[in-house]
């Protein structure tokens, strides 16, 4: 059995080869970003960077993360990333109808900057957004003191915006006009 500790490490080791590095350990992940998961373990465990890797323990991590970040293939033979890549992958997503309400969570000192020019995706492929303002908070104090902010998607998709929601349940969206952003949710 996996400890929560390793569990964490070997997330945080599969989100950085599958939506960031794969060349890190030599792993080539297909256009639609799996990774064959044998070859995963063999190169992840020669590169010496994470604990040993073995079938149990990426079964584990898959089951039982918090968000979901990972999926296996139906044949099991493949794994990759749901949602954050940085890398190019092509995730085939069709486009989905969103609420009318969604959240971004961001830093207070990024909101002058998101106001003037719009959400960026910067980075990654998109902007995430997600259903609940809980979720938002967390995304948000990773980069310092939490703010909501608070989008009219179902404007945004009336107007022609595409809208996409990952395997776990965030929605993406390419950006978001300064025009669709209201600085705290709601109904608060
Ligand atoms: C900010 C995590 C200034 C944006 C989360 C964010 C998410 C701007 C940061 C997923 C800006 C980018 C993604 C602008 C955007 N001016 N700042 N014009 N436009 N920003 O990490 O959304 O745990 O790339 O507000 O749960 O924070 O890794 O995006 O603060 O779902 O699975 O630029 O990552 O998932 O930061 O997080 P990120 P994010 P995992």
């Amino acid at each position: 059995m996996t400890t929560p500790k390793q569990r964490q490490q070997i997330s945080k080791f599969l989100s950085f080869v599958l939506r960031h590095k794969p060349e890190a350990i030599d792993l080539t992940l297909d256009p639609n970003g799996w990774a064959d998961i044998d070859e995963l373990i063999t190169k992840a465990n020669q590169s010496g960077q994470t604990g040993t890797l073995d079938r149990m323990a990426i079964e584990d991590v898959v089951a039982t993360n918090d968000k979901k970040r990972f999926m296996l293939s139906e044949d099991g033979l493949r794994i990759r990333a749901s949602q954050g890549h940085s890398i190019k992958v092509d995730l085939q997503l069709e486009p989905a109808l969103p609420p009318e309400l969604l959240y971004h969570g961001t830093a207070s000192r990024f909101v002058e900057s998101i106001m003037q020019e719009g959400l960026k995706p910067q980075q990654r492929h998109h902007v995430h957004l997600s259903q609940e303002t809980a979720t938002a908070h967390d995304v948000g104090q990773r980069y310092g003191k939490p703010v909501i902010l608070t989008i009219q998607a179902g404007l945004m998709h009336q107007q022609g915006c595409r809208f996409y929601r990952s395997d776990n349940g965030v929605w993406l969206t390419d950006q978001v006009l300064p025009e669709f952003i209201q600085p705290a949710p709601q109904n608060s």
